[in-house]
């Protein structure tokens, strides 16, 4: 069993689609071993995603997390890294196939719905920025 980090986002949040997710998640076959709703401040948002610093839409994509509450997740399955970011879709819910979270639900490029770890060093990073040992069940 693998395990990855995921966010529902805030414009998924904000349009009361996480159930929808939620639902996808679980008919995908993944165990949630994690789940909490939080506001990320814009300094947590940064400390996230600090790999992507020098990316030109860094500052935005920081705005954009931090600007009202997100679901962090963390999701437990067989080969759980990859097949979680098959089922998100791509980045630009435009370019993203039929099913994928990101088709069904994505708004934009920014405003995509979900976040996934893309490695297993990723998530090794994020799921313990989130969660205590103690909160995985
Ligand atoms: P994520 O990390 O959230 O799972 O998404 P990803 O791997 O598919 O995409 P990544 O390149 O890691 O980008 C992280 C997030 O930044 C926003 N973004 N905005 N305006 C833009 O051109 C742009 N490009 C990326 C998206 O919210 C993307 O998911
Ligand atoms: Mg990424």
């Amino acid at each position: 069993m693998e395990r990855t980090f995921a966010i529902i986002k805030p414009d998924a949040v904000e349009r009361k689609v996480s159930g929808k997710v939620l639902a996808m998640i679980e008919e995908a076959g993944f165990n949630i071993v994690g789940m909490k709703k939080i506001h990320l401040s814009k300094c947590e948002a940064e400390g996230f995603y600090y790999v992507h610093k020098e990316r030109p839409f860094f500052g935005d994509l920081c705005s954009f997390m931090s600007r009202s509450p997100v679901i962090v997740l963390a999701l437990e399955k067989d080969n759980a890294i990859a097949d979680w970011r098959s089922l998100m879709g791509a980045t630009n819910p435009a370019n993203a196939d039929a099913g994928t979270i990101r088709k069904e639900l994505g708004v934009s490029i920014e405003e995509n719905t979900v976040h996934g770890s893309d490695s297993p060093e990723s998530a090794a990073y994020e799921i313990p920025y989130f969660f205590s040992q103690l909160e995985l069940v």
